[in-house]
């Protein structure tokens, strides 16, 4: 298993990399003395810690879509967890029944019969996994398999019986490089970390204020699986996880150190340096997870370490920072969000104890201003092109059984992960989500087969990078089988955003597929003869029938019956813009309008289920009824006045509680609902203080000390969740009539007064700046990037110039909806009198 890295860079000296390291010591001197902040006072776009962190919920992450890291910063023994987003255990399996579809019509028989109990237990005897499904969220060691940590990465000081004094602690968002620095027997020391996107490698600096005084060893270890060794003068590690029958995907790390000045040497499993002036650690790691087919062995690993470290040594530690800065710019920059305003009191506060304030409702203007960027950093550093989808953790992850295998839920999670991506000019890093989905329709076209007989292609709950497409192995959350079409959503909008024809060209027979199976398992209910899917869940929810039943496999439930007017209605459009499939679409069409609508119960809200049943959990944190309020947009309270009031009344019953991504979500509910204050509300309760030590209810929701948002436990949906659902207060551009809306929901609350956008994205490929004052709008710029129609809703006597200046429109003594042709690459501006 462990072959030779051959010429390391140490066993073949790089003369370059010391020629360079000289000249980066002097470039890099410069670029810190340009950039460094006052500690706190970037108070948008840093995160500071004036302690080591305690746990990993107080770590910085760092991450390129590939490699990431937590970032303790510790002065005497620094851990750092290290994880590469593809090291999964587990393996391709066949988890299907092949003959579930014998026991379909029995079930869906006892269905329409109201005999749900008799449903429910058939379902849960043939129609669930084959095999141990997801291992009840543990399947670390069953096919299904789990995404874990790499293991860490240390750095031990010689030196460590004087007091440290002076310590901070700081991530940098927009250069995306997390910084420590602390004095010690009178000498400043600094860490700066960085993992860069184009050089795929982790690059720590190790620099102090007098010569001669860096005497540390760094490691790197694994609980299991694992084995370390040095080889030249580095360090790497070997390994391979379990498949749940066998020895699966295979693993590699490799660990150099370059120093200035002093002694390196290896020292059993540790690189030990005496009396540097300077340290370079390079540290990188690969799978043979084969990202182009999961049913294949990728390139070894141990190869893809050596050539990055080579490849990183080819290069300056300058020429590496300056690459990977430009590379996350390229990103960060596009978009951003500045609420006007500072608080002084904030200025040198850390984060948490800003977190801590924030709650007491203290004004902080920047705070939500850097929720949002921290989303932004996350969603780039956890979801690159070429790579896999962000997981339930992004990619950052210290154990080794994660929370529910840190995998891929499609019934909100993995969605959530995505929702800012297109209004937020992140469109290109959702390429791993559309990879992913393209790769379960092979699995989902078996798994409808076996399941259902019918064509097309399904994915039920949970999903993992071998293509898991069955039901859960749970019939009360397992058999929700729109998890597949809702993720398809995300394939329409990134049209929507960029009208990118060959992209949807390219996915169509996604959509197609996906919408066919649907239409095809749809069956009529007794009462109004509609159309409905059965079995199926409302997500994790649980009813409670007239008869007392209570339990969760139902026919029609709202959620599925939204998600089918949806994907019917987009692949429709899709096949019109494709000038494709117009006999097909006509008949989809026809079934779409006999698909069960949305139904307003006796409380005034919209019902969950088929029938007007009694939740059993009313306070549940899914409310997967609202879906066609959020993420769908076919309730609005411009379009359906009605189903608005309705989807209002459902909130207030569900309550503001619940997980740390429901209460993201809700987020996005208040917004779509043009209610900025309560959209807010749910802002502060996402972001309530959450103890990593302390023992939570689990559905009690919240934030942890370094942002990362509490489930608990730690889970990135509500982060991304979040960040999505303030860009929603921001901004919204709907499909439906296509109408870019600025400041749909700004609370009213001092902090928000004023304020500035710039890049936002709206559908039709829009780039929107704008800027208001006293809750006013007041200017903007519409970019139109492919040109076409563009209509936007201004307030009462704006003016909107052309390009040259031109007055081509304006509204006049009340707000307005503007048309106008927008030419290619031109910009439009606004101005309110
Ligand atoms: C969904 C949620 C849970 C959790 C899990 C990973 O099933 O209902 O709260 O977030 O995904």
């Amino acid at each position: 298993m462990c072959r030779s890295l051959g010429n390391t860079p140490e066993t073949k000296p790089n003369m370059k990399f010391y020629r360079n390291f000289f000249l980066y010591a002097i470039g890099h001197t410069f670029l810190f003395a340009m950039s460094h902040s006052v500690y706190g006072q970037s108070s948008d776009i840093q995160v500071y810690f004036k302690k080591p962190a305690a746990s990993f919920q107080e770590a910085l992450p760092l991450g390129n879509g590939r490699l990431g890291a937590l970032i303790g910063g510790n002065p005497n023994k620094d851990r750092i967890t290290l994880n590469e987003i593809s090291l999964w255990s587990g393996g391709v399996q066949d988890a299907d029944h092949e003959n579930a579809h014998q026991y379909l019509k029995a079930i869906q028989d006892y269905l329409v019969k109201g005999q749900n109990k008799e449903a429910q237990e058939l379902l849960q005897k043939q129609f669930v996994a084959k095999g141990a499904g997801s291992g009840s969220g543990n399947g670390q060691n069953v096919p299904y398999g789990c995404y874990q940590t790499m293991g860490d990465l240390f750095i031990s000081w010689k030196d460590t019986t004087t007091a440290y004094l002076d310590y901070h602690r700081t991530l940098n968002l927009e250069k995306a490089m997390a910084r420590t620095t602390w004095k010690r027997n009178g000498v400043t020391y600094t860490q700066e970390a960085l993992i860069s996107i184009p050089g795929n490698i982790m690059m720590i600096r190790i620099t102090a204020s007098q010569k001669g005084k860096i005497s540390l060893s760094t490691s790197m270890s694994r609980k299991e699986n694992a084995i370390v060794e040095s080889r030249g003068q580095g360090l790497v590690m070997t390994g391979q996880l379990p498949n749940g029958k066998a020895a699966g995907l295979r693993f590699a790390a490799g660990l150099q150190v370059l120093n200035k000045g002093g002694k390196k040497s290896i020292k059993g499993k540790e690189i030990e340096i005496l009396n540097a002036d300077e340290c370079i650690l390079l540290w990188t790691a690969a799978t043979d997870y084969n990202i182009a087919d999961y049913t294949k062995r990728g390139a070894d690993p141990e190869q893809v370490v050596k050539n990055n470290l080579l490849e990183a040594a080819k290069q300056s530690p300058l020429q590496l920072e300056k690459a990977h800065v430009k590379a996350f710019g390229s990103f960060f920059n596009r978009n951003r969000f500045y609420l006007k305003g500072a608080s002084t009191e904030v200025a040198t506060l850390s984060t948490p104890e800003r977190l801590i304030r924030y709650a007491k409702q203290l004004p902080d203007p920047q705070f939500p201003a850097l929720y949002y960027n921290f989303g932004r950093y996350l969603l780039i550093s956890s979801s690159q092109r070429g790579s896999l989808p962000a997981n339930l953790q992004g990619l950052w992850a210290e154990e080794y059984q994660t929370p529910w295998n840190g995998d891929y839920h499609m019934n909100i999670n993995i969605q959530m992960n995505y929702w800012l991506a297109e209004p937020t000019g992140l469109g290109d890093l959702a390429d791993p989500l559309h990879r992913f989905i393209a790769g379960l329709v092979k699995p989902g076209m078996k798994t409808a087969k076996a399941y259902y007989n019918a064509p097309g292609w399904v994915a039920h709950v949970i999903a993992n990078p071998w293509g898991y497409t069955s039901p859960g192995e749970g019939a009360e959350w397992g058999s929700t089988l729109t998890g597949g079409a809702w993720m398809c959503e995300h394939i329409w909008e990134h049209y929507k955003f960029t009208n990118d024809k060959a992209f949807l060209a390219k996915y169509y027979p996604v959509l197609k597929e996906a919408a066919n199976f649907l239409s095809a398992i749809l069956i009529e209910e007794p009462e109004h003869k509609w159309l409905v899917t059965a079995p199926s869940n409302s997500p994790e929810n649980t009813y409670i029938m007239p008869n007392g039943f209570k339990g969760q496999t139902a026919m029609g439930p709202t959620m599925d019956m939204q998600i089918c007017r949806e994907i019917f209605g987009y692949s429709i459009a899709a096949a019109k813009i494709l000038n494709k499939d117009q006999d097909w679409a006509g008949k989809l069409s026809n079934i779409r309008e006999r698909l069960a609508p949305n139904q307003i119960g006796a409380a005034g809200d919209i019902n969950e289920w088929l029938n007007d049943w009694k939740d059993a959990e009313p306070q549940h944190r899914h409310t997967s009824q609202l879906y066609g309020l959020h993420p769908y947009e076919e309730i609005t309270p411009w379009g359906s006045p009605e189903l608005a009031n309705a989807a209002r009344e459902t909130l207030k019953q569900r309550g503001d509680g619940g997980t740390g991504w429901s209460k993201a979500w809700k987020i996005n509910f208040w917004a779509r609902l043009g209610d900025g204050d309560h959209a807010l509300k749910l802002f502060q309760q996402l972001v309530t203080p959450v103890d990593p030590m302390s023992k939570l209810n689990m559905h009690t929701g919240g934030t942890y000390p370094n942002l990362f948002c509490a489930h608990p436990p730690f889970q990135i949906d509500g982060n991304f969740g979040g960040t999505a659902g303030i860009a929603e207060m921001l901004m919204q551009s709907h499909g439906q009539d296509n109408v870019i809306r600025i400041l749909p929901a700004l609370p009213a609350n001092a902090d928000w007064k004023d304020g500035s956008v710039k890049g936002m994205r709206a559908r039709n490929a829009f780039v929107v700046d704008f800027e208001w004052q006293n809750a006013q709008l007041k200017s903007g710029k519409i970019l139109a990037l492919n040109g076409g129609d563009c209509r936007v809703a201004l307030p009462e006597n704006t003016q909107l110039k052309d390009q040259q200046g031109k007055i081509i429109a304006r509204t006049k003594g009340k707000a307005e909806v503007l048309s106008f042709k927008a030419a290619k690459g031109s910009s439009y501006s606004f101005q309110r009198d």
